[in-house]
């Protein structure tokens, strides 16, 4: 696969995840009338790159998978956990952000009180979606169990919640190599990992499959944390979409700790160490090589 059947492939997926998206906040509006559902779709629907659903539904595909509609509603629960993440991160308690994927964030447009409540929703939506979907597919009713419980340990405190602690705590002062690697290994990586991981517990993968695309989600997860920070260092918010930026918010990152040419490098070797995890293990996987790849050339 080259770089613009990938882009084809991409926008073919966003629109199967979208479609999974919405029926499920269509669902939180049936329990809920109010307006949940507008500031739902405003955080979840805007135009975000689908990275983590479409790493699961292309792990399951290259693990073998075969139920092709099921797994768009798999995927959608990590992105409903990755908007949540998103819609709190903005708050003023936070970030303090105005801007995100190119539109106003969810609490200048709907409020802080709104926002919580609804972010908070998609996170029990999230579990039982993943957990609903994933009985359907090959790794039937007791994997199941083992896909959800990856999510919700990706999700957690061991994963992006303390990740994203230890990031708050860090503002103002100078993090090691090593505490930015377990920060963002947490904050970023967690939740990309597992979403590979669920992609191929749900296919029924090999354990030994299901542990290399664990440490290729490891990797990918460090290069693509890096390339945030040299993206951040270098286009604008109106390009990104997104502000404050990391300088404004004083944070620890790779652009500050290594340079801008040595960060590159570093991203460029942590995707040689996804790429030789892929080559370890014996499935065909055209579409994981060439995503590896999109994670450091990406543009936003
Ligand atoms: C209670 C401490 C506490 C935390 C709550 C707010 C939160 C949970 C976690 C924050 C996690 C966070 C904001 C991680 C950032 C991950 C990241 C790099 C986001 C940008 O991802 P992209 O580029 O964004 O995939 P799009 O918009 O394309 O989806």
């Amino acid at each position: 696969m080259d770089y613009l059947e990938l882009k084809e492939y991409l926008g073919a997926e966003m629109l199967c995840v979208d479609k999974a998206l919405d029926q499920a906040i269509t669902f939180i509006e049936s329990e809920l009338e109010s307006d949940i559902g507008d500031a739902i779709r405003h955080g979840v629907m805007s135009d975000g790159k689908r990275l983590r659903p479409i790493l699961c539904t292309t792990a399951y595909r290259e693990c073998g998978g075969q139920a092709e509609k099921t797994v768009y509603d798999l995927s959608a629960s990590l992105e409903m956990i990755h908007a949540y993440s998103l819609m709190h991160d903005d708050l003023p308690c936070m970030d303090d952000a105005e801007l995100r994927r190119g539109q106003a964030t969810t609490h200048s447009v709907f409020g802080e009180d709104v926002t919580i409540r609804a972010a908070a929703a998609l996170i029990p939506a999230a579990a039982r979606q993943a957990l609903q979907s994933a009985r359907k597919l090959e790794c039937g009713a007791s994997g199941a169990a083992v896909v959800v419980q990856e999510l919700l340990e990706a999700a957690g405190a061991g994963g992006m919640v303390g990740g994203q602690w230890l990031d708050l705590l860090g503002e103002g002062q100078t993090l090691s190599p090593k505490e930015l690697d377990e920060l963002h290994g947490r904050k970023t990586g967690a939740l990309l990992t597992a979403s590979l991981v669920m992609g191929a517990l749900a296919a029924a993968a090999e354990t030994e499959t299901v542990s290399a695309l664990a440490s290729y989600g490891h990797s990918i997860g460090l290069a693509f944390q890096i390339t945030d920070d040299v993206l951040d260092a270098t286009q604008s918010a109106e390009l990104l979409g997104k502000n404050p930026s990391d300088v404004d918010l004083d944070k620890s990152t790779y652009v500050g700790l290594y340079g801008l040419d040595q960060a590159k490098e570093h991203a460029r070797e942590r995707i040689a160490d996804a790429l030789g995890a892929l080559e370890s293990i014996d499935i065909d996987a055209p579409v994981l090589t060439v995503l590896a790849r999109y994670v450091i050339e990406r543009e936003r």
